[in-house]
Formats: C-alpha cells, structure tokens, sequence
C-alpha cells in the first residue's frame, strides 16, 4: 500500500519546471493530461469506478455511483512554478485513505467519490475553481468556453483537444447532485500548523478574494528618440499601481492585494510600451473590505493614468466572497481528528463547493508555510497523518 509520499514520487517528474523552478502543470496540456491518465489508472488499480463529467473533472466512484456519497479530492493542475503539494496532496491523500479503507476491510454503506477537479488555479483560462465552478453553476459554459490562453487557445478548443466534449459543459446533473458532503485535504499555505505544532488542522473560513484586470494604454514609441516630456508610457501608471495596492491593502485590516503578473505590449527593451496588462489579485475578510480596496484602486488607476496622458480600462474576472465552512461539520471534524480550525487566504474547490453541500477541508502542516512557489513541502509523516485522518472522516460518514 503506497503512502501518499510514495503517491507523489510517482509523478514527481510530470510537468517540472525547469526555468521557473517548481512546477508548471496547466489544465489539458501535455503534462496535466499526464497526471490525469496516472489518476484514472491509480483509481481503476483499485477498482472504483471512473466518470469523467463534461467539465474536464474525473469521478471515481467506490463501489459505484449512488446517491448520499460522500466525496473527497482537489486539483492536480498547479500555479506557474507552483509546488508539488497544492492539489496533488489531497488526491493522492484520497487514494491512500481508500487503500487504508480497504485493507481494513471496510466496505462503504454509502458510496464514496474520489474527485479531481480541472483548471482550480486558473493557470491557463485564468478563471480559478473553473472546472468546479461550472459543474456547480456558477461559471456559466458560454462565458468559460469563449475564454482564451496566452497562445489564444479557447477552452473549448483545449477541451476537445483532450478529448472532452465542450458541448456537455455546464451544471453537473449526474454526479454532483449525488454527493452528501465533501471533504478536501490540502497542504496549509501559510504556518499555522508550524505555530500551533501541529500536523493536521480543520478550515474554518476563506478570506473573499477575486483577480481584477487592468489595461493601460498609451503610445507605443522609441525609448532613445523620445523625449520625456512627449512620452504617454503606460508603464508607469501600471508600476505605480503595483505600490498603490500594497499601500491600499495595508489600511484594510488583514487584507491582501498582489500584482503577480504585467504584460506590457508590444515588451521590447528600447520600446516605450503602448500597452500594460496587470492582473491585481485581491482578497479581505470581507466582501465590503474587498470591494472597497478595488474601488479605491480603480480611482487611483485612473488619476495615475490621467497623469501620464494614457487611458486604463479594468474588469473583473473573478470573484469569490468569504466562505465560513458548515459549523456543526466543522466541529465534527475538529472533535474526531483533535484538530485545531484555522483560516486560510487561499480559494479552494472546498469553498466553491461549500454554497451547495456540506463541506469541510483539512489542512497538512507544511513547514516552510510557503506556497505557489517551489519551496511548498510537507513531511512524509505528516503527509501520512493527513491520509490516515481522510480515511478517519471517510469511514464515519460512509459506513
Ligand atoms: O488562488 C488561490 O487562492 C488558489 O490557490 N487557487
Ligand atoms: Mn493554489
Ligand atoms: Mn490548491
């Protein structure tokens, strides 16, 4: 019986990185198909059975599908130069909590879904929760199929390149409605395990969070022949923005705001830009502290661009408010494991998923507390106390 490490070092070598390091593993291309294939056959190794639903999300079902199942997963596709844990940690944690399951043997009195759900970091469409934000209704098919890669790749494009019909996206009426409760496992993206010395930790909440993108625009032009005094270079109200955030955010209380990504256009060394893309990402405790820290910098971005005679343009493109997970679930969870609760600041299929069913997540210490970059770890006891803890709530809620 393979322990989740050994899971893991099945499929360290998929999709690694080597110019930013980590792992860049984004739905439907070659290396996340990979990943999918070594699923579907780890899940048919142990004789559940696989249906895939029309958003590029896999079920696998023990003994088979049924209604008032209760379903565990998370994500395999990663962040650019992300780490090995965030996703793949609670997949391979629910294939180990099967085999501990089995060899005890446990048989289901209600049937168990393992699930992986596409597109959770929004990598590649930049829609996060994409694959379980359409199988719940609240990412409509005709916005998410039109949305493009950077290569200009349409979803559904990619979609029917992986041999996924996109006619078939949209709300999951085959297995979704059959599921009772759900439970993910994650790596904890931050140290309140490492504080509290711990392994293993319950969510409580997720901080309300969205990404907001802006378009600077202003005239494109030579960087030696153009003085500076007859320059509208959008790159400066774009990096000032950068600051403007950070400096907003400090006066929410406990608020976030990133600018992880700028795509100045046309991006030549001796070349004024003529446009700058910056996607802002944002999250707060509240929906009120959220929407007020945007709006500020939506105003700021407009004087900063008025100043250097350019225009900006801004969308939302995502948005997710504060999820407070079920509370008796919550304290069931803390009561079987002796688990403290804590809250995170990252989004989770979980808290897609927690508007519909009772939904609970589980956290694995991860001592460097670092995430969404190469340094993610989680140690092989801990990533065992975690697989040990899902069969634990597996058996409970399923016998
Ligand atoms: O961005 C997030 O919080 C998650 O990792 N998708
Ligand atoms: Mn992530
Ligand atoms: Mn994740």
């Amino acid at each position: 019986m393979p322990s989740p490490s050994e899971l893991l070092a099945d499929i360290r070598r998929v999709g690694r990185d080597r110019e930013r390091g980590g792992y860049s593993r984004h739905v439907f291309e070659h290396c996340e198909l990979e990943l999918r294939e070594w699923f579907v056959e780890q899940a048919t190794r142990r004789g559940l059975e696989v249906l895939p639903d029309g958003n590029g999300n896999i079920w696998a079902w023990w003994p088979a599908p049924g209604d008032g199942a209760v379903a565990t997963g998370s994500h395999l596709d990663s962040v650019p130069g992300g780490g090995e844990f965030d996703g793949p940690l609670g997949v391979v944690s629910a294939l180990s909590a099967v085999d501990r399951l089995r060899a005890e043997g446990f048989r289901p009195r209600r049937p168990l879904a393992l699930v992986v759900f596409a597109e959770e970091e929004g990598g590649r469409f930049g829609i996060p929760c994409l694959g379980s934000g359409l199988a719940t209704g609240t990412v409509a098919p005709e916005r998410a199929l039109g949305l493009r890669d950077e290569s200009g790749t349409s979803l559904a494009e990619a979609m029917r390149a992986a041999g996924v019909d996109p006619e078939h996206a949209g709300p999951d009426r085959t297995s979704l409605p059959r599921i009772a409760r759900f439970v993910e496992l994650h790596v904890e993206q931050g140290r309140g395990l490492v504080h509290r010395q711990r392994p293993l930790g319950v969510a409580s909440s997720i901080l309300a969070h969205g990404r907001w993108r802006f378009r600077f625009t202003g005239q494109g032009n030579h960087a030696g022949a153009t003085p500076l005094d007859d320059r509208r270079d959008p790159m400066l109200p774009a990096s000032l923005l950068v600051s403007e955030a950070r400096r907003t955010a400090a006066r929410y209380d406990d608020a976030r705001a990133t600018v992880g990504r700028i795509r100045p256009v046309p991006s030549g060394t001796n070349v004024i830009a003529a446009s700058v893309d910056l996607w802002l990402d944002a999250r707060a405790h509240s929906d009120a502290d959220t929407r007020g820290m945007v709006e500020e910098l939506r105003y700021r971005a407009e004087a900063l661009a008025v100043e250097e005679g350019c225009e900006v343009l801004s969308s939302e493109e995502s948005y997710s408010d504060t999820v407070s997970f079920d509370g008796p679930l919550r304290d069931e969870l803390t009561g079987m494991l002796a688990a403290p609760e804590l809250p995170t600041g990252a989004g989770h299929d979980a808290g897609v998923l927690a508007a519909r069913i009772p939904t609970g997540m589980l956290f694995v210490r991860n001592p460097t507390g670092v995430s969404h970059a190469p340094e993610e770890y989680a140690e092989p006891a801990d990533c065992d106390a975690g697989a040990e803890a899902l069969a634990t709530v597996l058996r409970r809620w399923s016998r």
